[in-house]
């Protein structure tokens, strides 16, 4: 199949007539339904599909039985190179954050065998779930359980906002809580190469490859007030959380500026939520990022600091819980020269948003990224566009190093 058709079958399903956009939660019926198509792709590919307790996937095209080959035809799994990304969204988000890196991935695939190559180690597509986070709160979920960064036990206590566990999710997808825990099918991992969408305007070629992913976190502020009425309560009598939020929010954004970083409170929650009551609580989660560890404690603590000064003020309270953090990750320099050398020549660029491969190099799996130009660098919006020529590019620069590392 063409990349072309691969991507207007994906990218058909669950797109909101409304916006266009995509909200696929971990193992919601959208992502389950996106999940389905890509085990049908691999079906009608003869890929063999391996699952673990949380849903990855990896679908291997296994080297011909050569008994004088590595493995000695003996059935001794290869390690393989694993390529993929994620089929999961954040809410109302794009067609290509995650997707096109599956979907190139089956493509590559498609374009290797069309021209008789054949892998001498075992190539693996893999799609990985709840990359986002955008259901139960936690970044990079599947591949920090499969890697044993984020326990089952800690894990299975994630509720989404109506109060569903991630056991009762996994239920209800077919998937056994009990199984979830450190994750066989990076065994036979030996290279991932992740292709992504470029999510900034950096990236001026169609194709390039990644240096690093900018250490980032998610933080929880929770205001306390006192909940009173909108009418007949004095301005000066107020111990307001909804103030102390905001004072918060123009804080943060000076300080990011102040620290070339990046600071979004992209998500609210207020107690009672009521038009003609003072908040009792307002609950705000920061996404902070920066180039370097150390610029993001500093951004934090400033932030921290002027919100606990205001909620003095304020008279009310404030309480920052970390929900995740994900640190530095520089991609190991001689596979990313590998890359562009099979590239003639890619650039290479540092990203500040997080992904799957993020988790496995940190893990000690040896990891590239490849990003596809995203002309407008709009993304985790509808907006998210990347031309077809250069989808196509990624497509061949995919292909041509899989050939390089599978050969
Ligand atoms: O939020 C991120 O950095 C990524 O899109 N998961
Ligand atoms: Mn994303
Ligand atoms: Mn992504």
């Amino acid at each position: 199949m063409s990349f072309e058709s691969l991507w207007a079958d994906e990218s058909a399903i669950g797109r909101s007539p409304d916006t266009g956009g995509y909200t696929r939660g971990g193992w919601s019926p959208t992502e389950r339904e996106a999940t389905h198509w890509f085990l049908d792709q691999c079906a009608a590919r003869g890929l063999t599909v391996e699952s673990d307790g949380i849903g990855n996937l990896i679908a291997w095209w296994e080297p011909r039985e050569d008994p004088g080959g590595p493995s000695g035809g003996l059935e001794a799994p290869l390690p393989g190179v694993v390529t993929g990304s994620h089929l999961d969204s954040v809410i109302d988000g794009g067609a290509f954050d995650g997707p096109l890196g599956v979907v190139s991935a089956l493509a590559a695939v498609d374009q290797l065998r069309a021209e008789g190559f054949e892998p001498g180690v075992p190539i693996g597509i893999g799609a990985f779930v709840e990359e986002e986070g955008a259901r139960f709160g936690m970044p990079c979920l599947g591949s920090r359980i499969a890697a044993g960064v984020l326990s089952a036990e800690k894990a299975l206590q994630l509720k989404d906002r109506a109060g569903v566990g991630l056991g009762e999710a996994l239920e209800k997808a077919g998937l056994d809580p009990a199984a979830v825990g450190p994750s066989p099918l990076l065994r036979r991992m030996g290279t991932f190469i992740e292709l992504h969408v470029e999510q900034g305007r950096g990236l001026t070629a169609p194709v390039g490859v990644a240096s690093s992913i900018w250490p980032h976190g998610r933080f929880r502020f929770t205001f306390g007030g006192e909940a009173n009425h909108a009418g007949t309560t004095l301005m000066e009598d107020r111990h307001d959380p909804m103030l102390t939020y905001a004072m918060t929010a123009l804080a943060a954004n000076k300080q990011a500026r102040l620290a070339g970083a990046r600071a979004t409170f992209g998500r609210l929650s207020v107690e009672p939520n009521g038009t003609n009551a003072v908040p009792s609580q307002v609950t705000a989660w920061l996404d902070a990022r920066a180039a370097d560890t150390a610029t993001l404690e500093s951004l934090l603590a400033a932030i921290t600091k002027q919100a606990t000064e205001r909620a003095e003020r304020d008279g009310t309270t404030l309480e920052v819980t970390p929900e995740s953090v994900s640190p530095i990750v520089d991609f190991p320099a001689g596979l990313r020269d590998r890359l562009v050398n099979v590239l003639d020549g890619a650039p290479v660029l540092p990203t500040g948003a997080g992904h799957d491969a993020g988790v496995f190099s940190d893990a000690g799996i040896p990891t590239a990224m490849l990003f596809v130009r995203n002309p407008t660098g709009v993304s985790h919006s509808p907006a998210e566009y990347a031309e077809l020529d250069d989808c196509l590019a990624g497509v061949d620069a995919l292909a041509a190093v899989l050939k390089d590392l599978a050969k």
